[in-house]
């Protein structure tokens, strides 16, 4: 209840930040997209990481807003740095069970698009397995923002417990490789099993395959062999502030 609390109260005084984690084009090096993620200065606690506060948040419904502001937060940057005449670059915002099934959802997408300026094509929508299982209305959800020019994409996949079959009845662009797997594809021989049946999988499909969690050169290395096209991760950058993100940009000119 505390919490809940000070959770209302962080969004009205705006405690909430976003930070940005680079997305890396595996065969030219240069980042191509990047994913929001949310933080929350908390005056008294300090910075807390989305894992302490956001099942509390979809608990309570105030996902919803959080997510909201997240989404307008997300795209009013990348328009703002697109005009300070950076290359324009994709950002990712993951997107919360609650928040996808809201009526309004695909309203808000737009209109927070046509708010911001921002093309629809430089901004990607990340939904989880279970998202897509509990709504009603995914397909036609999905088939709405597809038609919008967004981006769709599958985050942590493989960790679901979804069948292979809504690959081909989603409208999806790409999938997101859980951490799970990158981090254990040179020691354990099962992931690295895996790893490439989903590259090829995404392949033979038609979708771009990003790999999550790249800590070491060598996991560069073998994604890049098995053709992975999109890597993110510690080995590039941890997610950072919009001021050292800026330098990214600048440096990349
Ligand atoms: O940011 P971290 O680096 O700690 O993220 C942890 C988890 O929190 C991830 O699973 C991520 O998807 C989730 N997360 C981060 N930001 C957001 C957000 O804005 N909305 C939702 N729904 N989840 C988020
Ligand atoms: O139920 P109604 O006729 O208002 O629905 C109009 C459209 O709005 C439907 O085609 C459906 O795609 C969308 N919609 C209705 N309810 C929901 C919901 O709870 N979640 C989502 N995501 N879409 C919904
Ligand atoms: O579930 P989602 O993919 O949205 O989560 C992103 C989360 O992964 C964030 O908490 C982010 O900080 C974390 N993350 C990003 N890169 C790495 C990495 O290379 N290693 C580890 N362990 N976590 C990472
Ligand atoms: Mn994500
Ligand atoms: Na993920």
């Amino acid at each position: 209840m505390q919490l809940e609390n000070a959770l209302r109260k962080g969004l009205e005084r705006q405690e909430f930040t976003v930070y940005y984690q680079p997305q890396v084009d595996v065969r030219t090096g240069r980042v191509i997209g990047i994913e929001a993620l949310i933080r929350w200065r908390h005056p008294e606690l300090g910075d807390l990481q989305p894992d302490d506060f956001i099942p509390l948040a979809e608990e309570t419904g105030l996902i919803v807003p959080i997510g909201k502001w997240v989404l307008v937060e997300a795209c009013r940057q990348n328009r703002l740095w697109q005009s300070m005449g950076f290359q324009p670059v994709r950002v990712a915002v993951n997107i919360s069970s609650r928040q996808f099934q809201q009526s309004h959802f695909v309203e808000h997408v737009r209109r927070t698009l046509e708010e911001t300026g921002l093309d629809p094509k430089y901004l990607e929508l990340e939904l989880t397995e279970s998202i897509i299982q509990d709504s009603k209305y995914a397909i036609s959800t999905m088939r709405k923002l597809k038609d919008m020019g967004v981006h769709l994409s599958i985050d942590d996949f493989g960790t679901g417990y979804s069948s292979l079959s809504y690959l081909k009845l989603f409208p999806i662009d790409s999938l997101k490789i859980d951490k799970s797997f990158t981090q254990n594809i040179l020691a354990d021989a099962k992931d690295t099993a895996l790893v490439q049946t989903i590259i090829k999988i995404a392949h033979y499909l038609d979708l771009n395959v990003i790999a999550e969690g790249v800590e070491t050169r060598e996991q560069l290395q073998f994604l890049q062999q098995k053709l992975c096209d999109e890597a993110q991760g510690f080995f590039f950058s941890r997610p950072i502030s919009v001021e050292e993100m800026s330098t990214v940009f600048r440096e990349q000119l």
